[in-house]
């Protein structure tokens, strides 16, 4: 079989890999799909030796919770018990909110609420606070402003989509324009300018001017280390990863065990804080073994064991983007959605040569038999694979909603191959796009576009007309979501990718096309994901014929990506930060 093949092999790089070339499980199904495969006319004419068909590895490590491990997953918090404590501790914070006549006091409420990865059980009386705030304007009227209400009202009332006026924040600024440097004597305010800062959307310059400002004096302050260690711990968090770019459910854990050391913390809070958390964390266990039996019954990791066997590592990214208890159905799905993504990410990226793949996104295109035919037989499994995913997800949206989806779904996976097989194309001729050529292509191969196709699809009902055309136009949300994950995934993985040999990633582009060096290179990747967020968080003020949730969910996909590449490649690489974050999440209770 390998003699047969009209192009001339490299010499193999990596012995690991040849070995499992000639595994049975791996042999391709008949000597034919070699033939077909090979014979297929390229593009563009390929300088021999620049044509690898040597398969490549991502050296990716066994999964650290296997079948077993998972499937052993069990906890008391079923019982009917904490569910009613739980209830009654609801009811006692509804009066806390309500029954609080300061509205400053509300609001850090509100704050705790949010931070515990409880408000989702107060968004009536959260809304009802937030709008007669903004209604009153409170915040910029009282005569005894200090910058720290400012800015947390500000915040929090962006966040709910009221669009407070950046110059709420003139009045801490002196004659020239700049803000008082005697405010950074006040860590607590500077700490919540800085988190107001992000909220800000394109050409807002006192806020780009605030971010800068309270970023120095946090960064000096922390150098200097003059805070105690309970307020550096939450300065140098947030300046790792500000409150608007993170993820609610799972970062609660952090702040939860933070809490708890702390006397100004109504103990209702904490407890109700617990109690939910282990609530909640029971339920992603039954999902989570649900989906691990589906991933058994596959077999993918089996046949094909060059990709990346992380059921837990997939799951937990829906937590992010899905977290409320009730989306139970849909963070399966889109969990299977997103091994399976996974998966066929490395095919195109790892394991299948240019020929293979070529196939592999001619029969994605026509989702023809015939072509299937010619297939290896690992990618045969994995087209099947997929095909009964869009089936099952097609048919349980017909059947909830009485609207066929399957062409929408084969079309989302098509525009994914078609991106893929150019990155692969670039990979395997050695072109080094622009930024531009890049990302043009590269915003669409991250795949949030399907991933946000299908949390549309899952938790919208009815399925709009409108909204169901705005996604199949890519609106503006989805282009910005798949933006942030892109930059964050680059940003956390192409160092190993490039080992590996992939095709350039934001950074490398950067520096293929400017000439500078990999940290000037990363620092403008940053600066292009502030611009995202910018867009992002602007979306928010518009009209859309999308849910808040959605909106809400398009940009947690984001967050969630720049908290899974926070430390690297928390994916796909294992890291001790990522796995710390998975068994608190998932695999311990809080006590
Ligand atoms: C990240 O891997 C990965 F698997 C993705 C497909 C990103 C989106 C997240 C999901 C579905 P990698 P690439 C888990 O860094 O090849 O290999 O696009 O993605 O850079
Ligand atoms: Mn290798
Ligand atoms: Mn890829
Ligand atoms: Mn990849
Ligand atoms: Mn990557």
């Amino acid at each position: 079989i390998m003699t047969s093949m009209a192009i001339p092999m490299k010499p193999v790089k990596h012995v690991h890999n040849f070995a499992a070339r000639r595994d049975p499980k791996l042999r391709l199904a008949s000597p034919t799909c070699w033939r077909q495969s090979c014979s297929l006319k390229l593009t563009t004419d390929y300088p021999c030796d620049q044509l690898q068909s040597t398969r490549r590895s991502g050296n990716y490590k066994p999964t650290l919770w296997d079948f077993e491990r998972i499937q052993s997953l069990n906890s008391v918090y079923t019982e009917e018990k904490y569910t009613t404590r739980a209830s009654e501790l609801v009811v006692q914070v509804k009066k806390l909110l309500l029954l609080e006549s300061n509205w400053f006091l509300q609001l850090e409420l509100i704050d705790d609420l949010q931070k515990l990865g409880v408000s989702y059980r107060f968004n009536h009386e959260i809304n009802q606070i937030l709008n007669r705030i903004y209604l009153e304007q409170k915040y910029c009227n009282n005569s005894e402003r200090d910058l720290y209400s400012t800015a947390l009202a500000f915040r929090l009332l962006r966040q709910h989509g009221l669009k407070v006026s950046q110059d709420v924040f003139d009045f801490f600024k002196n004659d020239e324009g700049e803000f008082e440097p005697n405010l950074g004597d006040n860590t607590k305010g500077l700490l919540q300018l800085y988190e107001a800062s992000f909220l800000l959307t394109e050409g807002e310059m006192s806020l780009e001017q605030a971010r800068v400002f309270s970023t120095n004096l946090l960064q000096k302050k922390l150098d200097d280390g003059i805070m105690d260690e309970y307020l550096s711990s939450l300065v140098r968090r947030s300046l790792e990863l500000p409150l608007h770019w993170s993820v609610q459910r799972p970062n609660s854990r952090w702040l939860i065990d933070a809490y708890t050391n702390r006397s100004d913390v109504n103990p209702i809070l904490i407890e109700l804080a617990k109690l939910d958390f282990n609530i909640v964390q029971a339920s992603y266990h039954e999902e989570l073994k649900e989906v691990s039996r589906w991933w058994k019954e596959t077999e993918l990791a089996e046949k094909l064991p060059f990709a990346r066997d992380r059921v837990v590592e997939n799951y937990i990214w829906n937590v992010g983007l899905l977290f409320q208890p009730q989306y139970g159905y849909p963070r399966i799905m889109t969990t299977k959605l997103f091994i399976l993504i996974t998966v066929i990410d490395d095919v195109f990226d790892v394991y299948g040569t240019l020929e293979e793949t070529e196939l592999f996104k001619k029969a994605i295109l026509s989702w023809d038999v015939e072509v299937l035919d010619q297939l290896p037989n690992y990618m045969q499994i994995c087209y099947m694979a997929l095909d009964s995913f869009i089936n099952e997800m097609a048919y349980h949206v017909l059947k909830e909603q009485g609207v066929l989806i399957i062409q929408d779904l084969r079309k989302f996976w098509a525009d994914l191959c078609v991106a893929y097989a150019k990155e692969a194309e670039w990979y395997h001729t050695g072109h080094k796009p622009t930024m531009e050529e890049y990302i043009d292509v590269a915003w669409i191969s991250i795949s949030a576009h399907l991933i946000l196709a299908h949390v549309f699809f899952l938790i919208t009902n009815p399925i709009g007309k409108e909204a169901a055309e705005s996604l199949r136009n890519y609106d503006d949300i989805i282009r910005n979501s798949a933006m942030i994950l892109r930059l964050a995934d680059d940003l956390g993985t192409s160092s190993y990718e490039m080992q590996r040999g992939d095709v350039p990633k934001a950074v490398e582009c950067y520096m293929n096309e400017m000439g500078a060096s990999v940290e000037e290179a990363r620092e403008h990747v940053k600066c292009m994901i502030r611009e995202a967020w910018m867009k992002t968080s602007a979306e928010r003020f518009k009209e859309s014929p999308f849910s808040k949730d959605f909106i809400r969910s398009a940009a947690d996909l984001g967050r969630h990506a720049q908290y899974m590449y926070q430390h690297g490649d928390g994916h796909g690489i294992r890291n001790p930060q990522m796995e710390e974050r998975i068994s608190t999440l998932i695999f311990q209770p809080i006590d």
